[in-house]
């Protein structure tokens, strides 16, 4: 492999081809007309222009980007997440194009697209998954009698569903018939398939993903668990591993239910399992995502890895070099999606002219960044700015290390997440490893964040004050 071509922008765009080229392999960017001056642009040995600013006209063209990676004499092609990541079509008509697809084969992705023919793929593995049903279900009075079976409150959800779209917590029978009626409607115009079914819904829980490689040749390993409850609306916000509450025994279960759910499908390379922890400490498997996560080096700073070096060798047939018994946990790590967006007005993008934009640097402290001063941000993709990831020998100390970085972390011209990212650093629940996925919604306020940088604002200005008065004191020269 020689030559690979990254289908994406930003951030990722450039963490996949740093590794590529420490591999000694050459990379080939593509972009749209409005990240023609774009970091990942300048980071690549080549780079083509793909289309206009939409997406949909650029970095979602498929066929193009194919034909461009045929012209280059590309050997693979790394899709990121987002974009064309997860579509079976494009990963098929890549290999079609005797082009090696970065990621597992397109019959996986569309397995695990669903989540009814996911629940049918693991259904022989003997994997604890949330009390319901494991079809499509359109008859009002069937689901009735499903859901007093199963106990309310019940969720509804999409088979074809992501991001919380097509849910709905269903408390009693009287609700049942419109909310269903509601999420049918929702899955159809969201995802062109209204395929619902219903599950017991767990009401505090935990979400915590593992992370598998798989090879070629049979080999599956998982790299330990990440924790994603801290997130708002579906969107992630900060992420950790290893998780504050796993014990010992629970994460190998954990661990091997995931890599159960990865051969379930004959997955191979980097791949996601997510599992919902409730109060009692019991996992449920949820859903598969195959694809490199956004969160991904939380898991590399605490295992050593470098998951695209693991990604591309086992794209290249190459066999894993690492077992199971050779992984061990080693210190704790924080990530925390910096995004453009304003934590005092409901997250609204705050995209603009990035005046000032200097990133944290030391020990211990990794951005994952797509950005630099001068750039304007562009309306047309996600408004994520980088991730600061910091790592420490304790979970404290990777907190407090993120604290750190955020201060020194110095943004003008839009607003960002990271005065958000310290209030959740700060914050007891948060700090004692006692919270579930109702973490944003239960403690945060506009208020409570604007107090909070007030009263750092004025402690500020006290420290500035009493400097000023000190030097008053030591640079009065007397003249006679
Ligand atoms: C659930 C659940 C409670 N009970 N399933 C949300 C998106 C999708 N990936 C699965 N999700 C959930 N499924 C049952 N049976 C609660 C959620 C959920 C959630 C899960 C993970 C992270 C954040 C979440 C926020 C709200 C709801």
């Amino acid at each position: 492999m020689k030559k690979i071509l990254v289908a994406n922008r930003g951030e990722i765009a450039i963490r996949v081809m740093q590794t590529a080229r420490k591999m000694g392999i050459k990379t080939v960017a593509i972009y749209s007309i409005v990240d023609r001056n774009a970091p990942h642009v300048k980071f690549a040995d080549e780079a083509v222009c793909v289309g206009e600013a939409p997406s949909s006209e650029s970095y979602l063209l498929g066929s193009k980007i194919i034909e461009v990676a045929k012209e280059l004499h590309v050997d693979a092609i790394h899709p990121g997440y987002g974009f064309l990541s997860e579509n079976a079509d494009f990963a098929e008509e890549v290999e079609k194009n005797n082009l090696i697809f970065i990621g597992p084969k397109s019959k996986a992705i569309k397995v695990m697209g669903s989540k009814l023919a996911a629940k049918e793929a693991v259904k022989a593995y003997d994997i604890p998954m949330v009390p319901g049903i494991d079809e499509a279900i359109t008859d009002v009075i069937k689901a009735k009698k499903i859901a007093k079976e199963i106990g309310f409150p019940i969720l509804i959800k999409a088979s074809a569903g992501g991001g919380g779209k097509g849910m709905r917590v269903v408390e009693k029978e009287s609700d049942l018939a419109s909310q269903m009626q509601r999420a049918i409607s929702e899955a159809i115009s969201a995802f062109g398939d209204g395929s619902v079914f219903i599950e017991k819904y767990v009401g505090s829980p935990r979400h915590i993903e593992i992370q598998v490689m798989a090879d070629t040749h049979g080999n599956v390993i998982h790299l330990f668990e990440r924790e994603c409850s801290v997130q708002r609306r579906h969107q992630k916000v900060v992420e950790e591993a290893p998780s504050a509450v796993l014990t010992p025994t629970l994460r190998t279960e954990m661990g091997e239910a995931a890599v159960k759910v990865a051969k379930a499908c004959d997955y191979v390379g980097a791949g996601t399992v997510e599992f919902l922890l409730d109060e009692n400490h019991n996992f449920y498997f949820l859903e598969m995502n195959t694809r490199l996560q956004v969160e991904h080096p939380v898991t590399e700073l605490i295992t050593g890895t470098d998951l695209v070096e693991l990604q591309i060798k086992v794209a290249r047939g190459e066999e894993l070099s690492i077992k199971q018994e050779d992984l061990d946990i080693k210190g704790h790590a924080l990530e925390l999606r910096v995004y453009a967006e304003d934590p005092l007005n409901d997250f609204l993008p705050s995209v603009g002219h990035l005046d000032t934009y200097r990133i944290p640097i030391g020990e211990g402290i990794r951005v994952d960044n797509g950005f630099e001063e001068g750039m304007d941000i562009p309306i047309y993709y996600d408004p994520m700015l980088s991730k600061l990831i910091t790592y420490g020998k304790t979970r404290e100390e990777a907190i407090q290390l993120m604290i750190k970085a955020i201060d020194e972390y110095i943004v003008e011209g839009v607003q960002t997440t990271l005065p958000f990212g310290k209030y959740v650093c700060k914050h007891e629940a948060f700090r004692s490893g006692n919270f579930d996925t109702h973490f944003v919604k239960k403690y945060y306020t506009p208020e409570v964040l604007k107090s909070e940088m007030e009263t750092e604002a004025r402690i500020a200005a006290l420290i500035a004050l009493k400097q000023y008065q000190e030097d008053q004191q030591t640079l009065r020269i007397p003249t006679h």
